[in-house]
């Protein structure tokens, strides 16, 4: 087993791991900016390393300081956690010249899916369905038939895009070629590439992602999906699993579908799947080739520690999980807790002054935050996932609400009052949401 893992990550998800890495007798080194000298992840490790200034450039994103670090520390292996470098086909490959081990896919495998165009024709190759679309833009004819076919509204997305940037929605078919024309400026200003492609557009999906996971030696799993529906700007609030609205049938079949498709391209470690789901139907949408921020909800309804099993997958060992073993039981939601207004979302960073945060049966709580502890300015406003399970979904919702109704944080403001309301609408009760929920709740609330 490895000996010593760098973390190249900061806040929750530095804990996660750095707690995954003691239960294995794994020893830790965290890195850290100048802004996080006081952070939960540096005083947990057992050792740690200032990589730059409080930016993240400059920081957590300074992959010649992290190197650095990691060969001067004699590391094994480097997890990069979520975000950050966590799907830089550069930094991956750098690490494996270096012959320490990216906890992660290989760099191709983070190349092939970053290209959206390329990723969807593998889903299509493997027979994974995939929304209806052309990677073609420049010939207006075969535009116009493709639209013909399946009625406006299209939409224009990236190819080295994700996360919404790059992306047009198109109504009308006089404003196809100004949208065409900035997709691709914006898209050329954010990844330096402006290819981009069309597909028709779904006006009421659910965001549902099903979770894999697959070592060295061709052994895939899947793990159920998470609903992701609740997100505002493509950032997501609240995820759950199971969906409520899937039947064991349709979460069979998409699975075994995503499991093929895996094995045939060989990727190695954790990943995700995401799908638009209308009317029954499951679109692919793209692949995440990393752990995600929502990964405790599949946690809990399968008992399995992805990111123990990320590592002994990196460590090359087989998978000892078989799929007919992997039962989802029990219902859990996550809410990610940040430091921002509830109404008007304006950061919130500052002194927590006051903190106690809720526990029983059934709760999880992942933060690195503590009492007196500075949130400071320079990252992302999550500071914590609460996470419920319960036997079923409405005994998780109470418990959830019981949760943040016991949850203080003082000193800076949250939107644990946002969520209260949320988890008490009568869509979020249902189960019947979709991805636009959220923006009619707020405009309406
Ligand atoms: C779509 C779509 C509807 N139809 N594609 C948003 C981010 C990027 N990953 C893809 N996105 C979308 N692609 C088609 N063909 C709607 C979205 C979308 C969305 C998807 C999931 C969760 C939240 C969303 C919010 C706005 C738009």
């Amino acid at each position: 087993m490895f000996k010593k893992i760098l973390i190249a990550n900061r806040g929750e998800i530095a804990l996660r791991i750095l707690r995954a890495c003691r239960e294995l007798g794994i020893k830790t080194v965290a890195i850290h900016s100048d802004a996080d000298e006081a952070a939960m992840h540096v005083r947990m490790s057992d050792e740690s390393i200032c990589v730059g200034p409080a930016s993240a450039q400059s920081s957590y994103l300074n992959i010649p300081a992290i190197i650095t670090s990691a060969t001067m520390s004699n590391v094994d292996a480097i997890h990069p956690g979520y975000g950050f470098l966590s799907e830089n086909k550069r930094f991956a490959e750098i690490i494996e010249e270096h012959n320490i081990k990216f906890i992660g896919p290989s760099s191709e495998h983070i190349g092939m899916m970053g290209n959206k165009i390329l990723a969807k024709k593998i889903m299509i190759d493997n027979g994974v369905p995939v929304v209806p679309g052309i990677d073609k833009v420049n010939d207006e004819n075969e535009i116009k038939s493709f639209i013909k076919k399946v009625e406006l509204p299209v939409i224009i997305k990236a190819s080295s895009g994700g996360g919404g940037k790059g992306m047009r929605v198109v109504y009308k078919e006089e404003d196809l070629q100004e949208s065409i024309a900035a997709a691709k400026v914006e898209s050329k200003k954010s990844f330096n590439d402006d290819t981009v492609y069309i597909e028709k557009f779904l006006t009421k999906p659910k965001h549902i992602e099903i979770q894999i996971l697959s070592d060295s030696h061709g052994n895939v799993v899947t793990l159920g999906e998470r609903d992701c529906s609740i997100q505002r700007k493509h950032q997501k609030l609240i995820e759950e699993s199971p969906s409520n609205l899937l039947t064991s049938e349709q979460r069979k079949e998409i699975s075994s579908l995503c499991q093929k498709a895996i094995k045939t391209i060989g990727y190695e470690g954790a990943g995700t799947i995401e799908f638009l789901f209308e009317n029954g139907k499951f679109y692919f949408m793209e692949m995440n080739t990393r752990l995600q921020v929502e990964h405790p909800v599949t946690e809990m309804v399968t008992g399995i520690d992805l990111v123990r099993e990320q590592i002994e997958i990196a460590n090359g060992k087989k998978l000892s999980i078989k799929q007919e073993d992997i039962n989802l039981k029990g219902h859990s939601i996550e809410c990610r807790i940040n430091a921002e207004h509830p109404e008007n979302f304006i950061p919130s960073p500052g002194t927590i002054t006051q903190y106690h945060q809720p526990g029983g049966l059934g709760i999880r709580v992942d933060s690195a935050v503590y009492q007196g502890y500075s949130i400071p300015s320079h990252y992302d406003s999550m500071i914590g996932k609460l996470i419920t399970y319960a036997d079923n979904r409405s005994e998780c919702i109470s418990k959830m609400k019981r949760a943040l109704e016991e949850y203080v944080i003082m000193g800076i403001n949250t939107n644990i009052q946002l969520h209260q309301k949320i988890i008490k609408s009568k869509e979020f009760i249902s189960g019947k949401y979709d991805i636009n929920f959220l923006s009619k709740f707020l405009q309406f609330k």
